[in-house]
């Protein structure tokens, strides 16, 4: 029994097919621990031409999402909207709260999903006000269509459902978790074009191992993301390159 069931409403219904049977995402659908199922939206467009799309109101460039189809859509998987609905409907649109680790926590944490990926220059409003429970953007950027972020809420909520990553420690979660960002990583060979592996990494002592990753993990996120420390960093911390060694910055 899947513990977590996605229902995915979009244009492009061929774009998922690799996504779903591939690594992470494809196991966890094979073994059962997710079910994904994809719906083409022109299957609620009833007029002969299937119109899902219409010209702006007030003008402008592009083309409006039609209300008709995606509400019926949405109803047809959810429900009506309200309490006893079957499932969170999710919009994905660059008007969304932003996704991040926790956010894909509390998705997780759901039974039923169904996300709705937005094309053209987005959705006609009252598909939000009738229908949708929650807008989420992936990021700060204008995508064609909402099928990717979809596939990065698909691939993130996986990761989290029990039993579909082999050791569960491999999730990398801990990091945002913590609200750092994962330390540098290393592998064989010791040596490549004259860069050495740090010497604690391959000491064996574990202790001294954690406190080097911990203490290069903060240096990295006060640089990088000192948002994520709530602390407000420098421009140029921000975008100056992790030096390998990292030995210099102690
Ligand atoms: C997007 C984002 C995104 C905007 C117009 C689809 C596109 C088109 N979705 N996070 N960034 N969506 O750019 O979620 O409808």
């Amino acid at each position: 029994m899947a513990s977590l069931r996605v229902d995915v409403v979009t244009l492009f219904p061929e774009l998922f097919e690799p996504f779903l049977r591939t690594s992470v995402v494809g196991r966890a659908v094979e073994v059962g621990r997710i079910e994904v199922a994809v719906h083409d939206l022109r299957g609620w467009a009833h007029d002969r031409h299937r119109t899902v799309d219409d010209t702006p109101y007030g003008g402008g460039p592009g083309m409006v999402m039609k209300p008709e189809p995606l509400v019926e859509a949405i109803e047809a998987l959810a429900g009506p909207r309200g309490p006893g609905r079957s499932a969170h409907v999710v919009l994905l649109s660059p008007q969304g709260r932003r996704l991040d680790q926790a956010g894909l926590e509390r998705l997780a944490a759901r039974e039923r999903l169904v996300l709705v990926c937005g094309r053209y220059e987005g959705v006609d409003q009252r598909v939000i006000e009738l229908a949708v429970d929650e807008e989420l953007s992936i990021g700060d950027y204008v995508l064609s269509g909402g099928e990717v972020p979809a596939m990065a809420v698909i691939e993130g909520v996986a990761r989290l459902v029990p039993g579909v990553l082999g050791n569960p420690e491999s999730a990398g979660t801990e990091s945002f978790q913590a609200g750092l960002l994962e330390g540098p990583q290393y592998t064989r060979p010791p040596v490549f074009a004259g860069l050495v592996v740090p010497e604690v990494l391959r000491s064996g002592d574990h202790a001294a191992v954690a406190e080097w990753r911990a203490r290069r993990a903060r240096e990295l996120t006060r640089r990088r993301r000192p948002d994520l420390l709530g602390e407000a960093g420098t421009e140029s911390e921000r975008t100056a390159p992790t030096s390998g060694s990292g030995e210099d910055e102690s």
